[in-house]
């Protein structure tokens, strides 16, 4: 019986994998190469079910007579291991993301005689389209809340983007990009107190109630289905806190990140320029421990923000702090640094990492933006946020646009900046 390799996700399975298989059957032996969740979250997107839920599933599908795991995106470890006569593969591989990977299984298959055979794409589906119905269909509170552990277990850093409304809560939650084979977004959203102070017009020093943050939070949640991480501030009062606990947990927002600061709290990023003052490791402690008491599960995180970096208190302070937090049931730690070179990030992640006890780091490399995803990843971290870009980036187009009016008495010069009305109109779709 001749052998023949099908390499797959099966995430979700629809008449194209069946089509794929049956032409397997009748050329031999089908083995299917399945893709590891790691492999699934790397090119893609967390599997809504997990290898070995796949895996039953696919044994049991007429035809297939073994399941391997393909641990890379690339077949050819496992084509070496298994030699088959034959690749079967859809045609719609040709061109685009994985036309690099046709190329190294046709020259594989060469060392051995083996063939690669293309089976004409099944016409109407579409993964990405199953993707955009599932997301359509919605989220419960619930499944929101649990997504971001579940992504910080599964991803080698989880890619947060600021949102301040619904319109870039939907930025956040949509914009994909291809590149070297992957599928990159955003894993979930930062409801930035900057960002949600400012498109409010008001200062970043706590103003903005929790209240008003709700309505913020209601409007992305209502539009998105993505985890959210709240910038709480500095959680406020203890006995005020537990209240805002139970409500963000009720509402699905995965994780509250509270900074160790007391008092009119100022941005971080002004760092000593401003007076701040840090709280007590007892009385923060206190906080985070009264947030876990007031949680009903663990799927909602509570998240330590350490300001020593900020506020020059030094690296043993940051460490000390990072201790104690942990120990107090800190659900992570985000570590801030206003420094440009970043190397302070990297030494607190490098002592940090070295602790019995660990949690995931978030880190917000705004003032170091040079550094990547995968030099944070390789210092540590586990969760980065760009904290305030979607503002930032919008500001300058609208000021730019409101000049221009005023110097052209007309909107004719400012077309430049604006998108097509025609875009607008359909960019929210149901409005026709
Ligand atoms: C925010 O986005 O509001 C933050 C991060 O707290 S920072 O502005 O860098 O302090
Ligand atoms: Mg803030």
């Amino acid at each position: 019986m001749k052998k023949v390799y099908i390499a797959m996700s099966a995430d979700l399975i629809h008449h194209g994998h069946l089509n794929v298989i049956e032409e397997g059957r009748k050329l031999g032996e089908v083995i299917i190469g399945l893709h590891t969740d790691d492999v699934i979250s790397e090119y893609w997107r967390t599997p809504l079910l997990s290898y070995n839920e796949r895996k039953v599933i696919v044994e049991n599908i007429k035809g297939v007579s073994e399941v391997v795991p393909q641990d890379e995106l690339d077949q050819v470890a496992n084509l070496l291991k298994i030699k088959p006569d034959y690749v079967v593969h859809g045609d719609d591989w040709k061109e685009g993301l994985q036309k690099n990977l046709r190329e190294r299984v046709i020259e594989t298959l060469k060392q051995w005689g083996g063939e690669l055979v293309e089976v004409k794409y099944t016409d109407g589906v579409s993964i990405s389209k199953l993707d955009e119905t599932i997301n359509l269909i919605g989220t419960t509170p619930a499944n929101r809340m649990k997504k971001l552990k579940k992504l910080i277990g599964s991803k080698p850093v989880v890619r947060i983007m600021e949102a301040h409304n619904g319109l870039t809560g939907l930025i956040a939650e949509k914009t994909k990009i291809e590149k070297d084979g992957k599928i990159k977004e955003f894993d979930g959203m930062w409801i930035s107190s900057l960002c949600d102070s400012t498109a409010k017009g008001k200062p970043d020093i706590e103003l903005v109630d929790l209240t008003s943050r709700l309505n913020t939070i209601n409007d992305i949640l209502e539009v998105t289905t993505k985890p959210i991480i709240l910038d709480g501030d500095t959680g406020g009062k203890i006995e005020h806190f537990v209240y805002t606990v139970k409500t963000l947990e009720r509402l699905g927002v995965s994780a509250i990140i509270i900074e160790d600061k007391v008092g009119l709290k100022k941005n971080s990023l002004f760092g000593t320029d401003v007076e701040q003052t840090q709280d007590t490791i007892e009385n923060f402690c206190d906080k985070i421990r009264s947030g876990r008491a007031a949680r009903v599960t663990n799927d909602f995180m509570i998240i330590a923000r350490i300001e020593s970096l900020i506020l020059k208190a030094g690296m043993d302070d940051a460490i000390a702090r990072a201790k104690a937090y942990v120990e107090a049931g800190a659900d992570g730690i985000m570590i801030h640094s206003q420094q440009k070179d970043g190397k302070e990030i990297v030494e607190f992640l490098s002592i940090f990492n070295q602790f019995e006890k660990k949690v995931p780091v978030v880190v917000v490399p705004t003032s170091y933006s040079h550094m990547t995803e995968k030099e944070l990843y390789e210092a540590g971290a586990s969760v980065v946020i760009y904290a305030n870009h979607l503002i930032r980036s919008a500001y300058p187009a609208m000021v730019n646009t409101a000049k221009s009016i005023l110097e052209n008495d007309r909107a004719l010069e400012a077309k430049e900046y604006c998108m097509p009305i025609k875009e607008i109109l359909t960019l929210i779709p149901g409005g026709k």
